[in-house]
């Protein structure tokens, strides 16, 4: 608190002029971001979300970062992110990725897309950052809240491919990509062991990434949705060899067998399921950009191709229960 400005700009919602730049009091952020007085006044006593400034008299005095960061813990509470954890992401964000939010003016989209969008925003920053308490933290909370099928489809995919757009594009490194799926992963999998399907003596599905796949966390996420349908499943991890995955069949005799695929194969060969002897008795499932070739071939076990969560789920649904 080295600056003590003496301002007398109470009541107004343009901002005084500042050595720092504009200063904005309770009332001015309250009627520019349109929340109550006393709870910004509550936020900063209770969770230090408060202003850099204040006057000689004691008055607050918002600076633009301190605003924006009020404005994110906000969009996070209309999210439902409970307050003490909302404010843990808004301090902790970096005073840049705070500016290169639009503001809400800015965005032009309805508030529930706001929504949606500030939690992929606040994912994919704290993953770029290597933060992993609020990658935990948010992922956790947006598939407790929204379940796992939206919670995947609506935000914690969107943050993946931004990720991967990023990788792709240079801007981030392949650590990043490792830490998010490492996070999400974890919080997928705590659905899964809350509902405890996986003790099940039966596992009506196995699943696993195909021979050559290091991509696996849209199985980690499919073994949740399962769950919360209370659907027991086996999943065999990345990177299963086909004979691995025939012995997991011969075992346990599901009813379907899903296999990922991100990439096509390295050496452009079909590895289609068709190819194995053991498959005959199962419905097999395909996930992933990674199958396009096999698609439209003949095969002689039931093959289908889903191209998103809600599609999986509901598929692999219907055919166990029949
Ligand atoms: C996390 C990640 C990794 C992690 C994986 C960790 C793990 N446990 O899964 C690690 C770091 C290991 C990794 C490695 C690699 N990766 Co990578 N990775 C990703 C990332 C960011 C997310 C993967 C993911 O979960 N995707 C699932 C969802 C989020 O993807 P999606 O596009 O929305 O999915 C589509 C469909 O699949 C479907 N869908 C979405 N979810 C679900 C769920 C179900 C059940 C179903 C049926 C469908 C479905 O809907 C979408 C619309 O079509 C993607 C980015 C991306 N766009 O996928 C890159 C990405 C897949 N990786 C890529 C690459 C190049 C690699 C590497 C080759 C190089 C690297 N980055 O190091 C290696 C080697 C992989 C190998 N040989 O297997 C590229 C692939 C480009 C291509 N098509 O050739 C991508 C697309 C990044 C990019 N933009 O370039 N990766």
């Amino acid at each position: 608190m080295n600056q003590r400005p003496s301002t007398r700009d109470r009541g107004l919602h343009t901002p005084p002029a500042s050595v720092n730049g504009a200063l904005w009091s309770v009332g001015s952020v309250a009627a520019r971001l349109a929340i109550a007085g006393p709870t910004l006044r509550t936020w900063d006593r209770r969770y230090g979300l408060g202003p850099s400034l204040r006057t000689e008299g004691g008055h607050r005095r918002y600076s633009e970062t301190d605003v924006s960061r009020i404005e994110l813990m906000s969009r996070l509470v209309d999210e439902g992110v409970p307050a003490a954890e909302a404010a843990q992401v808004a301090l902790s964000r970096e005073e840049s990725a705070l500016r290169s939010t639009p503001r809400p003016s800015e965005r032009k989209t309805p508030t529930s897309a706001r929504r949606t969008v500030s939690c992929v925003d606040a994912l994919v920053r704290a993953a770029t950052v290597l933060d992993a308490a609020t990658l935990s933290r948010l992922g956790g909370h947006v598939v407790d809240r929204r379940g796992v099928v939206a919670g995947w489809t609506q935000v914690l995919a969107p943050a993946l491919r931004e990720i991967g757009d990023r990788w792709a594009a240079g801007e981030v490194g392949v650590e990043v990509e490792h830490l998010m799926s490492e996070r999400l992963g974890a919080e997928l999998r705590t659905i899964t062991q809350i509902r405890r399907v996986h003790r099940a003596v039966t596992a009506l599905v196995v699943m696993a990434s195909a021979v050559d796949e290091q991509h696996y966390l849209p199985v980690v996420a499919l073994e949740a949705a399962l769950a919360e349908r209370r659907i027991p499943s086996v999943a065999l991890g990345p990177r299963t060899p086909a004979g691995a995955l025939e012995a997991a069949v011969v075992r346990r005799a599901p009813k379907v067998v899903f296999l990922w695929r991100s990439l096509p194969p390295a050496d452009g060969d079909v590895d289609s399921p068709a190819d194995s002897g053991v498959l005959r008795h199962q419905h097999v499932v395909l996930g992933g950009p990674g199958w396009r070739d096999v698609v439209g071939q003949s095969q002689p076990v039931q093959v289908a191709h889903v191209h998103d969560m809600a599609s999986a789920v509901d598929l692999i649904e219907s055919l166990v229960r029949t």
